[in-house]
């Protein structure tokens, strides 16, 4: 067996004679006759910053003509997260003293129910030099580049069976969680939610607004996502047309656009980008359980550690993610996305 990406050839040689020889190169993907083409699907990718409380913090100074140390609270109401560069490289590090923050990008799950062990919101609120965030990561994105570009991989690693190819349109997007309905920052409660009063998932779709289009799907890496009372957790979540279609949350100039969520701090090995693809790509959702598929199943699967874990996608399911949706239809399988 030879390795081979979805961007390799491959090459047949004959030798007829010492001097006389033919040879002959197809792409990996020319295997039938539908998927002669690689086909292109576009992620605008847009990575929260982890929420914080704006309260300043405790600069410690030693004056030798004063007895003890002189405590000043530093950067109280200044809009922005302020901290303590103590290592000059102009990132938080954890160990840095800093205003509180929820160090999503550590695994931090907010518990504020008394009844399962949990304690008041503002306390889960840490500064740099207080663990757990002395020893997790400084306040920054929920997920780090790198974690943005290892779930990409494993999305290409994924999708390449199907004859597509995902890749990033631009740059990856670091920036604030937008504000919700109640004027406070989405994150600040420490969930996303997907449903409830305070749906943060259309507080973030309307933030993006018309930079949206229906070529082009949106990923949002951020907080813990949650449907209120029933999954804490979840690892993704996609907002696809069929979904709009079924509950009608959008104004009709987003119904066409596709929205992906991505949870912090969740193994690799899970597929979550890729799982969500699958929706993206069939405009379907999720129908039975099978270990050796990513998608669709409904059920949390294991991780892909094994040839027959999580890596497969069913004939059908390539066929529906190659398959154009009519825009007049909303419900209809297939998507307005990948492109050659
Ligand atoms: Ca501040
Ligand atoms: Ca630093
Ligand atoms: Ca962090
Ligand atoms: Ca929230
Ligand atoms: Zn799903």
């Amino acid at each position: 067996t030879l390795r081979a990406t979805i961007d390799s050839e491959v090459a047949a040689g004959y030798l007829f004679t010492p001097t006389i020889s033919f040879g002959h190169t197809v792409p990996v993907t020319d295997r039938d006759p539908d998927k002669r083409r690689t086909l292109r699907l576009r992620l605008r990718v847009r990575v929260h910053l982890e929420p914080y409380l704006d309260t300043g913090y405790v600069q410690v100074t030693n004056d030798p003509s004063t007895p003890g140390p002189i405590e000043t609270i530093v950067g109280a109401g200044d809009g922005a997260f302020s901290f303590q560069d103590d290592n000059g490289n102009g990132v938080h590090d954890p160990g840095e003293p800093s205003e509180p923050y929820l160090d999503f990008s550590s695994g931090v799950l907010v518990n504020t129910n008394p009844a399962t062990g949990g304690m008041p919101l503002e306390e889960w609120y840490k500064p740099g030099n207080e663990a757990p965030n002395t020893n997790g990561n400084g306040r920054g994105p929920v997920a780090s580049t790198a974690t943005v570009l290892a779930e990409l991989e494993r999305a290409n690693i994924a999708w390449a069976q199907a004859g597509i190819k995902v890749v990033i349109d631009g740059g990856i997007i670091i920036e604030e969680a937008p504000t919700g309905a109640d004027g406070l920052n989405i994150l600040s409660d420490g969930w996303f939610s997907l449903n409830g009063l305070v749906i943060d998932a259309v507080a973030t779709i309307t933030s993006i607004g018309q930079l949206a289009t229906p070529s082009v799907a949106e990923v949002v890496f951020t907080g813990p996502l949650t449907f209120i009372g029933s999954v804490l957790n979840a690892a993704g979540f996609a907002f696809i047309p069929w979904l709009k279609d079924q509950i009608g949350m959008l104004p009709s100039t987003l119904k066409q656009n596709t929205y992906m969520f991505i949870s912090p701090a969740i193994s690799l090995g899970q597929r979550a980008l890729a799982h969500e693809i699958g929706h993206a790509l069939t405009n379907q959702p999720d129908t039975f359980f099978t270990p050796s598929i990513f998608f669709p199943s409904d059920e949390p699967a294991p991780d892909d550690l094994a040839p027959h874990l999580q890596r497969r996608i069913l004939h059908s399911t390539e066929m529906t993610a190659r398959t154009p949706r009519p825009t007049a239809c909303l419900g209809c399988s297939g998507n307005m996305l990948v492109a050659p």
